[in-house]
């Protein structure tokens, strides 16, 4: 007996709004669009495969309150798959919990609606599930977060890093627990919403600094597993050969954090031996950035039209980046600029004055300021164009970071805050470009 399954995660309907423009037929965001495209594309393969399982790893959209329209295009394809009779499991995400712990999640309005052969996974468990091919035992691990210790008194007086160390070992007993009660006969998988230690990642390595903590991949690359879906990080990556320990990434770019990674999703097939599986690339909206250092043009203009000129921009979202001193300001016509640009998807243009360059870049974040680091953060986020929900999010996770979430100050927590502190007094280009993608 052959089992094949797809694994899909993080569809984000609702992400990267910025980068789109209403369509004026629709009324939606064309990036909306795209990624309900995207998804499309996903679900016609599980269907046209014919697949045994759809598996989808969570965070089906930006937060747990989507919008009408982005819950109702998710629903929508997800639908096909119910109609199909395709076995499909949802797994609750970290953007799909509403609150902290024991909250529910957008996705339980599956299980509330009784959809046929959808299993929403927001809890540690095991589903026995009835394929086509026979049938297949589904851990489901959906993301824990911490405060579900914080608020026990067997946290009191703890460190955070104790706090992580004891929900890993509950975790670990836990799944140990659901591991033990499976059906040596019935083959077995796990799907993880979380973020592993061994993963390496983009954008979502800010988005962790305070906001969770990490399983060792150990903990779930186990023999008794064939195959192990994850979710969460937006790269796609094999983090274990034997089991397959796997994130199958975002289905589109979210950001230009990931303008270099390929998007996909995988096809898997467990049979008798180790599992046989597949990236299968989609069509993603390519991103690309522009950097150009025009210091030491004679004329800038001319530069900026030739780099445009040189690179394939039709369908892209395009960022053009240029830094320039402030007397080749008057050289620079945007509106040809913008005209040039017009075959792209979208674009952003950003320059950056060199003469400012040098200095501060936010009045009193020099290297003696005397602000602290959430007062610099905001100060900094004050200039940057990031929404008012994300800059909460972020002002909130830095001092978490540096209170120590309701526990005592940790020594992390203090080698962090130094580091963040290091970090405001000597923010680099680099560093300010990591921020803004968030
Ligand atoms: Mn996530």
């Amino acid at each position: 007996m052959v089992l094949r399954i797809l694994h899909t995660a993080d569809t984000h309907l609702g992400s990267g709004l910025l980068h789109g423009r209403i369509n004026p037929h629709t009324g939606q965001n064309t990036r909306f669009e795209d990624f309900v495209s995207t998804l499309g594309m996903v679900i016609d393969r599980a269907i046209s495969e014919s697949v045994d399982l759809v598996l989808f790893g969570g965070d089906a959209f930006p937060n747990a309150t989507p919008e009408p329209a982005h819950q109702e295009a998710f629903a929508r394809q997800f639908k096909r798959l119910s109609e199909a009779q395709i076995p499909t499991v949802l797994l609750v995400g970290n953007h799909d919990l509403y609150g902290r712990a024991g909250a529910s999640a957008s996705l339980n309005i599956y299980t509330a609606l009784g959809v046929p052969g959808f299993i929403v996974g927001d809890s540690l468990t095991t589903h026995r599930i009835e394929t086509r091919s026979g049938p297949v035992q589904v851990v489901t691990l959906p993301w824990v977060h911490r405060s579900t210790l914080l608020t026990k008194d067997v946290t009191r007086g703890m460190s955070l890093d104790q706090v992580d160390e004891l929900l890993v070992q509950r975790i670990e007993t836990a799944l140990e627990g659901e591991i033990r009660g499976l059906d040596p006969k019935v083959p077995a998988l796990l799907t993880a919403h979380a973020m592993m230690d061994r993963a390496v990642y983009g954008a979502e390595r800010h988005l962790a600094v305070g906001k969770g903590f990490c399983l060792p991949v150990s903990l779930v690359a186990r023999p008794e597993f064939k195959y192990v879906a994850l979710g969460h990080v937006h790269r796609h990556q094999i983090l274990c050969e034997d089991p397959p320990v796997i994130y199958p990434g975002s289905i589109e770019r979210v950001d230009f954090g990931e303008e270099k990674e390929d998007k996909g999703f995988m096809l898997v097939e467990i049979g008798e031996g180790p599992a046989r599986y597949e990236f299968i690339k989609l069509p993603a909206r390519s991103f690309r950035t522009l950097q150009l250092d025009l210091a030491e043009s004679v004329d800038p203009q001319a530069a900026l039209l030739q780099a445009i000129g040189s690179i394939v921009l039709d369908g892209c979202v395009v960022r053009l980046r240029y830094s320039l001193h402030t007397h080749q300001a008057e050289q620079i016509n945007l509106e040809e600029l913008q005209r040039a640009l017009a075959p792209a998807f979208s674009c952003q243009i950003q320059p950056q004055l060199i003469s400012k360059l040098a200095q501060p870049r936010v009045p009193g974040l020099g290297e003696n300021s005397t602000l602290n680091p959430v007062e610099a953060l905001k100060q900094y986020l004050q200039t940057q164009e990031s929404s008012e929900e994300f800059q909460r999010d972020l002002i909130t996770a830095a001092q978490r970071l540096l209170e120590g979430e309701g526990a005592q100050r940790s020594k992390t927590a203090t080698r962090q805050s130094t580091e963040i502190e290091g970090d405001m007094s000597t923010m680099t280009q680099e560093k300010l470009d990591q921020l803004r993608l968030l």
